[in-house]
């Protein structure tokens, strides 16, 4: 291995287990994240519709940015310019970045892979972009400022062959490599690796294997929630799990619904993120203890009770679905502020209850309780 000194890696006291659940805390040193965490999704320096002070209220510990857009827009120099981005974005406590492959995969036009990288066009307006292992460790560490940084992956499609998924995770394995070296040794930041290898059980060992003896700082398991369906998902995070070290953080990207997180915590996943409570917000969609409910419903026009007394915040709590059925039908700002407002906190009500079912050692009921009640929302 290239490497010679080992990176610097959080720590990460895992304090209670139940089954193959875990709960614990990842101290960075912009602060503690509480595990099992959900991070909500900070595309483009702002979780969407939110203020920052509603998303700490809310319960996140670490909210998500994105390489891909900042680097299109405002410009990663310009934000390092202007201070980095939690002076920028005004959040206080630890942020991950994205690396920006999966954006360029799923937003950019005209991509074009080589084996140093991926030229793409914006999707805002059509410049012409490039990505490398190295460039991406020096827009979210050196620019941005990440606390967590991403190594530059490649995801594959859903379906695709065992050749190509084959070709794709050792590309992902040199370009970990790759950022590993070029995030050399730092004080005070982190670069997770990434496992690809699609839903092959063979490909997922050797992807596994490859990057946890890389020696990054946390693993996440990329190539999920692509069109898979949650069973196939479960499956796949099943094969990949025995694989990887006990003692480090496990973190599965662009995760998911509620029973996704619940099934994925159960088989211990520690963190996730998301961008489903606040885009489902947008569009009038409220997760609940009761599942998913849309405002714009006609049952909800005169409908005086709030959106869920159970989860502690002033939008479960103050506005009548009546109301947030009027905002959504008349595209007032307003609902989709609530309601992404409402979903963060519920997402993050979902993390404290099981991180407090796995200390109690109840998680293995409170799971199957959930997952009865949730059951037609695995798709
Ligand atoms: N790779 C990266 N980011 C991601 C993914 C991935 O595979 C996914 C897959 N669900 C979401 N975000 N780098």
């Amino acid at each position: 291995m290239r490497q010679t000194r080992a990176m610097t890696t959080f720590p990460f006291e895992i304090q209670a287990r139940d089954g193959a659940a875990r709960t614990g805390v990842l101290k960075t040193s912009r602060g503690d994240i509480r595990t099992p965490a959900f991070m909500p999704v900070g595309t483009a320096g702002t979780v969407k519709a939110m203020y920052m002070d509603q998303v700490e209220q809310a319960g996140a510990d670490i909210i998500l940015g994105n390489t891909y857009h900042l680097m299109l827009r405002p410009g990663a120099e310009r934000v390092k310019r202007l201070g980095g981005l939690h002076k920028f974005s005004g959040w206080k406590g630890p942020m991950l970045t994205d690396s920006g492959g999966f954006q360029v995969w799923s937003l950019s036009q005209l991509r074009k892979m080589d084996k140093d990288g991926v030229t793409f066009r914006s999707h805002i307006d059509g410049s012409e972009h490039r990505l490398t292992p190295a460039r991406s460790i020096e827009i979210q560490a050196d620019l941005l400022g990440a606390d967590i940084s991403m190594q530059l992956d490649e995801c594959t499609d859903f379906p695709c062959s065992h050749e190509e998924a084959l070709r794709s995770l050792e590309l992902s394995l040199d370009w970990g490599q790759k950022s590993l070296d070029a995030f050399g040794v730092r004080e005070t930041q982190t670069l997770f690796g990434i496992i690809q290898g699609s839903n092959f059980e063979d490909l997922r060992e050797r992807s596994a294997k490859g990057v946890v003896s890389q020696g990054f700082g946390g693993i996440a398991l990329g190539g999920l929630a692509v069109g898979e369906g949650h069973e196939q998902m479960c499956r796949t995070i099943d094969m990949t799990v025995p694989h990887l070290p006990d003692e480090k953080p496990r973190y599965v990207m662009g995760v998911g619904k509620p029973i996704d997180l619940v099934e994925s915590v159960a088989r211990g996943i520690d963190m996730f993120d998301c961008v489903l409570p606040t885009r489902a917000g947008r569009h009038g969609q409220a997760w609940t203890w009761d599942g998913p409910i849309n405002l714009k419903n006609a049952k909800f026009a005169e409908d005086l009770s709030p959106l869920d007394e159970a989860v502690n915040s002033p939008a479960s709590n103050d506005y009548s679905k009546a109301y947030l059925h009027h905002l959504m039908k008349a595209g007032e700002y307003l609902g989709a502020m609530i309601l992404s407002w409402h979903n963060t906190a519920f997402f993050q009500a979902l993390m404290a209850d099981m991180r407090a079912h796995i200390a109690a050692g109840t998680f293995e009921a409170r799971r199957t309780e959930l997952s009865l009640r949730w059951a037609d929302t695995k798709s």
